[in-house]
């Protein structure tokens, strides 16, 4: 018997193509409920550090896409860590995995449920790994949520993350938006 996950996911694949619009160029790539599963999928696909620049993975539960716009994530925000692409070779795939596993191992201890999902961007300079949330106005949830991230990736005290709310960052461009919280 496979170990089953407490929610079934979903990894999707964005790759930019002009001719099509962003919601077009996000693909579902599959979808799985088991840690096994889980692991052939891992082990299948190429690292994120590998992917081309402008690409991005995301793994949602199933139902939620990886948008601004569906209903599980309107209200919601991300924690967002930004990467250096100098820590793509060094950092990037074991940040990205263990935040994989945060989610779909519920390690936020009693806030799983606020989780939506995960993004990992790759950019031209500096790399992105967001953490999606369902609810902006839960402070506490989303508080304990980026403690918990900052202790499983282990980032060093002197670096701060940040949360910023969907609704700003679409208004603003990328990376621009405010900083609701700050862990
Ligand atoms: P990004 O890929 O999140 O970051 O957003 P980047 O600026 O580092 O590349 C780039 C652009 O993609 C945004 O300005 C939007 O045009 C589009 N985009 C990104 N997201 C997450 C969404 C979304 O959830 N919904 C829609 N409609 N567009 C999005």
């Amino acid at each position: 018997i496979k170990h089953p996950l407490q929610h079934t996911w979903t990894l999707w694949y964005f790759e930019p193509d002009k001719n099509k619009t962003w919601e077009e160029n996000q693909r579902k790539v599959t979808s799985f409920d088991t840690a096994e599963d889980f692991w052939s999928l891992y082990n299948h696909i190429k690292s994120a550090s590998e992917l081309q620049i402008g690409c991005d993975y995301s793994m949602f539960k199933q139902g939620i896409k990886p948008m601004w716009e569906d209903d599980a994530n309107k209200r919601g925000g991300r924690w967002l860590i930004n990467l250096d692409r100098k820590l793509r070779n060094t950092d990037l795939d074991h940040f990205w995995l263990e935040t994989l596993l945060c989610i779909i191992g519920e390690a936020f201890n009693g806030y799983s449920d606020e989780i939506c999902g995960a993004v990992v961007n790759i950019r031209a300079k500096t790399d992105k790994i967001g953490v999606w949330t369902a609810n902006a106005n839960n402070k506490d949830s989303v508080l304990e949520i980026g403690r918990k991230l900052r202790e499983r990736l282990k980032i060093a005290s002197k670096i701060n993350i940040c949360y910023q709310i969907h609704k700003d960052v679409m208004v603003k461009t990328g990376s621009q938006a405010k900083n609701a919280y700050v862990v």
